[in-house]
């Protein structure tokens, strides 16, 4: 018999059903709005220069960063999907400078819901994979608009987070605190289809991805474990080490969930007083839920990613260091050492 397999929806409403969890259907549909959003975007970037969308907009977001078309479009496909079916009762975009109410007459749903939706954008015009990543927290109740305030809470408080890759295939990567499951876009029936159920990091790992140009700005910890990394058997840490940079965020993440691996964007001189490079609410927590629920670590070096307070900027930046159990721990010890 030919069957054509677990699509994302039949998965998220058989795991509240095994969950015994009184379902509405609104997140399963918040999820699918998501999904949408998704395959659009998948469309576009597979067409590339076909259908125009490389290229610079000509304008900058919020943290100055120059935006590129497909970031833009990225963003309003994003919007368009979440704001039309009273699921979700207001958004934060790293495309965006203040959070996005819903316009009037738009139903209120009871989920906010943060994204980067064009994550590594800076592949885009060199057909180097790219990504989107989200994260979904409960909206404050009775409350008609959320405010910022409402947005500026713990990672530890996601109800759901995913990526989707735009890789040789598209992959939408999935937690909502149950373990991590990844689907795999069939194009020819324009539905998810769960491919990588029950994700684990492996706990080992001799691979590492570190944008190594920055090296002499790191602090010492970082500089030492690289160091050591570079030293291979002979070194303390007594293995030879592979590197690897995507420069996309969601690629580094998914070949860590597949073969394990280390990603750091480590504090450094410039970025100190900012508290890092990356976003805590669009990369930082989301991909901190994913790789802890599929057994890695996620850490500042300092402390859990998903336990950084909040200061109240949707824009706030963050030290990441995530990946295998073991290395992560490695990592960890060179930073107590000082
Ligand atoms: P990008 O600026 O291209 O959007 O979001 C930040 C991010 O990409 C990550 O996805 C990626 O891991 C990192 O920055 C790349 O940083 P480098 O520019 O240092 O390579």
């Amino acid at each position: 018999m030919y069957t054509s397999g677990t699509t994302l929806s039949t998965f998220i409403i058989e795991e509240k059903r095994r969950l015994g969890e009184q379902a509405t259907g609104e997140f399963t549909g918040l999820l699918n709005d998501i999904s949408i959003a998704c395959k659009s975007i998948a469309a576009l970037v597979n067409k590339g220069a076909l259908a125009g969308v490389l290229g610079v907009a000509g304008s900058e977001n919020a943290m100055g960063d120059a935006q590129k078309k497909m970031d833009l479009i990225a963003n309003d496909l994003f919007i368009n999907a979440l704001q039309n079916n009273g699921h979700c009762a207001g958004m934060a975009s790293e495309e965006l400078d203040e959070i996005l109410t819903l316009p009037e007459g738009k139903v209120r749903g009871s989920y906010l819901v943060t994204f980067d939706p064009l994550d590594g954008s800076s592949n885009m015009d060199i057909n180097i994979d790219v990504g989107a990543i989200f994260s979904v927290l409960k909206a404050p109740k009775g409350k008609q608009d959320p405010t910022a305030e409402d947005f500026s809470r713990a990672g530890v408080e996601q109800i759901a987070a995913g990526y989707c890759l735009y890789g040789p295939s598209t992959m939408f990567v999935l937690t909502t605190g149950n373990g991590v499951n990844g689907f795999t876009l069939d194009t020819t029936i324009g539905e998810f289809i769960l491919t990588h159920p029950e994700m684990k990091v492996p706990e080992t790992t001799q691979e590492f991805a570190i944008n190594a140009s920055n090296q002499r700005h790191w602090e010492p910890a970082v500089q030492r474990y690289f160091a050591d990394c570079l030293a291979g058997e002979e070194g303390p840490l007594a293995k030879n080490y592979n590197m690897r940079w995507v420069a996309a965020m969601v690629g580094e993440v998914h070949r860590i969930l597949c073969r394990g691996g280390v990603f750091l964007y480590p504090i450094d001189e410039r970025n100190r007083d900012a508290g890092g490079k990356l976003r805590l609410l669009y990369e930082g927590n989301p991909m901190a839920m994913i790789m802890e629920q599929a057994g890695g670590l996620a850490s500042t070096g300092y402390g859990r990613i998903m336990e950084v307070a909040p200061n109240g900027d949707p824009h706030q930046r963050v030290a990441v260091i995530m990946g295998s159990k073991q290395e992560v721990e490695t990592i960890l010890a060179y930073h107590d050492a000082g």
